[in-house]
């Protein structure tokens, strides 16, 4: 699938300085890390039916930071993010509104290509949707079933399309995963099973379908429904994907394994993380991931955002209205990456306060400076510190503040300046 334009990152010297984040999977602050010579990360693509609202945005601009920090390590990055294209919400809100599944999925992925372009944010280089990658989904349920990690469970006959008598869904076998691989139920979210169980139902899990083995095994394949979008599953029968696995199949085709680090918001630590790493182990007995890291969620007045709520602050809104597209990413990284916070106009405002802040100050700023050109300064090391420190870019943009407000010990040219912070933050200071 087509992905953005990418944005001008220009090259900064390379300053050696480890990842060190925080890992859902073991609760603590755990270094990245890095095989191979290069940075490997897998982000959690959206679901095209509401982009792109400011927790997207959040969740990408965040990741992003995270990409340019090993950029300026000096590593080459490998950075894979899927589109589901496909699946329960998506189907139901086309229907709810009248077009056609294909037509909605293709309009807010194309609104939130243009979203990501607007704030600057590096693409993926594999950039994939679930439709195009059924064959490859196929290929794991079929492996799945024979490796006795999977089962199927006759479909209700009065959902079939018409003369169709018999079909099968295929689920995921919780059990059968944790005897025959290193994988446990919780292992990536860190979730007690009560906790699971609560949030399974609400998020697209189906724990009361009469036939599972476990309530908390999810959907790998399920088979064609009347009405339903379908697609050749071999030996499988015609159906469609279930969610975690397409990210499992994409992730492990495109990318090493394990790879460094899985990311998405923190609403995506179960069951979307938890399983998608489990299909992966129980595929190939390796685990997904190094680093499982979590950002926060998104509200306004208090609410979480999102399309049921009706509270979205959608950036293509923002920018509208006039706000610049840098005050938004500065919006953005004012917040630790794994905090949830709320939009306020009031916070947007500060943002844009501190854009023009920063400004004022590169205007100012002098052509010389007393460090080699190919030598990182202090600007570039505050910044890299505070994002290896966790990927704290609150910290980072205060290492911008200081240096606006002439703190910083050595002498950093205007042309420096606006290369390390559009290179590590993707603000651009000119203009
Ligand atoms: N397509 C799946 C992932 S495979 C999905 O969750 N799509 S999504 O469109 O619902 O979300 C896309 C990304 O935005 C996910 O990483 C999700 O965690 C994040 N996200 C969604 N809503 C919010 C929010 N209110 N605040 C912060 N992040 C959010
Ligand atoms: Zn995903």
């Amino acid at each position: 699938m087509r992905s953005w334009t990418p944005p001008e990152v220009p090259e900064i010297p390379a300053l050696s300085a480890s990842l060190h984040l925080h890992d859902t999977a073991r609760d603590a602050v755990v270094e990245v890390p890095v095989r191979t010579g290069r940075g490997t990360l897998y982000v959690c693509g959206i679901t095209p039916y509401d982009a792109t609202h400011l927790g997207h945005a959040n969740t990408y601009v965040h990741f992003d930071v995270l990409v340019r920090h090993w950029l300026g390590t000096g590593l080459e990055v490998q950075y894979v993010q899927n589109v589901t294209d496909v699946d329960d919400p998506l189907i139901e809100r086309a229907a709810a509104v009248g077009v056609d599944w294909r037509d909605l999925a293709e309009e807010q992925t194309e609104l939130f290509r243009e979203d990501m372009a607007a704030l600057g944010v590096i693409p993926p280089g594999v950039y994939l949707g679930a439709v195009e990658t059924v064959p490859q989904v196929v290929e794991d349920v079929e492996r799945l079933l024979e490796r006795g990690m999977a089962y199927r469970v006759p479909a209700d006959p009065e959902e079939l399309p018409e003369g169709t008598s018999e079909a099968d869904d295929v689920y995921f076998d919780d059990g059968a995963a944790e005897t025959g691989t290193d994988w446990r139920l919780g292992a990536v979210s860190g979730y007690d099973r009560l906790t699971m169980e609560r949030l399974f139902p609400d998020r697209g899990g189906d724990p009361e379908r009469p036939g599972k083995r476990d309530p908390l095994d999810p959907l790998l394949w399920r088979a064609r429904r009347r009405d339903e979008p379908h697609w050749d599953g071999r030996s499988l029968g015609r159906g469609r994907p279930g969610w975690h696995i397409e990210c499992s199949v994409i992730a492990r085709r495109h990318l090493p394994a394990p790879f460094a680090v899985q990311g998405g918001g923190s609403d995506l630590r179960f069951p979307h993380h938890e399983f998608s790493a489990a299909h992966a182990t129980a595929a190939d007995g390796v685990p997904l991931a190094d680093v499982y890291f979590h950002t926060g969620m998104v509200g306004l007045d208090g609410e979480k955002m999102s399309k049921s709520k009706g509270n979205l602050v959608l950036v293509s809104g923002l920018l509208a209205e006039g706000a610049d597209p840098r005050a938004v990413r500065i919006l953005i990284l004012s917040e630790h990456a794994r905090t949830d916070w709320s939009f306020t106009r009031d916070r947007l405002d500060r943002a844009t306060r501190r854009l023009a802040r920063w400004q004022e100050a590169l205007a100012r700023a002098p052509e010389e400076e007393d460090r080699a050109a190919d030598e990182p300064e202090d600007l570039q090391r505050g910044i890299q510190t505070a994002l290896a420190d966790g990927l704290d870019a609150p910290a980072a943009l205060r290492t911008v503040d200081r240096w606006a407000a002439g703190e910083l010990a050595t002498t950093t040219s205007a042309r420096r300046v606006r290369t390390v912070v559009l290179a590590l933050l993707g603000v651009d200071l000119t203009a």
